[in-house]
């Protein structure tokens, strides 16, 4: 249901991270390399068959000169989320956060923060969840984890600070 691409497999260590969010939700993923600068043939290939093949999201990340998510998102009506990658021809990451989000008008990409692939894997499935109550209940119980973690932190650090602000 969700397309994870990358423009290289120097970015699995980051693209990684969405795919370990989605299969944690249970929700099926496919995952490979797509260069735009280097195979553009198979950016135009993937782009125009990802609808007819069955996703619904595409989840596509990149560094540097990072072109790829927004190109992938003129070619399909499917949303699509861009990971900004910090990478070996990085500037400084400020690069590809621009390259990414700075579309123009009509061919956006919802580009995440630097690295940012774990809220890419989110942001997909709150968008596959919009018409999904299974995975609506599944979203909601991850969100109260995480809530239930800051609590537990809480509890830890009242411990070790008495007197500190201790209402939940
Ligand atoms: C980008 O260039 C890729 O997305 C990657 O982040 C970066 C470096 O690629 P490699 O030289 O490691 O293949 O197109």
């Amino acid at each position: 249901m969700v397309g994870i691409i990358m423009g290289s497999q120097s970015d699995l260590p980051v693209m990684q991270q969405a795919a370990d969010l989605l299969a944690q939700l249970e929700i099926p993923y496919e995952l490979t390399v797509v260069s735009a600068h280097r195979t553009p043939e198979r950016m135009f290939d993937y782009a125009k068959t990802a609808y007819e093949r069955g996703l619904k999201v595409i989840i596509a990340g990149a560094g540097g000169a990072a072109h790829l998510p927004g190109m992938v998102a003129s070619c399909t009506t499917l949303p699509v989320i861009g990971v900004p990658i910090l990478s070996s021809n990085s500037i400084d990451g400020w690069d590809s956060v621009l390259s990414i989000l700075q579309m123009p008008s009509g061919i956006p990409v919802a580009t995440v923060a630097l690295n940012g692939a774990t809220n890419a894997g989110i942001l997909a499935a709150k968008i596959l969840a919009a018409s999904d109550e299974e995975l609506t209940a599944k979203l909601e119980i991850y969100q109260l984890s995480l809530k239930e973690k800051v609590l537990n932190s809480v509890d830890e650090l009242t411990e070790r600070f008495p007197n500190s602000f201790d209402k939940k």
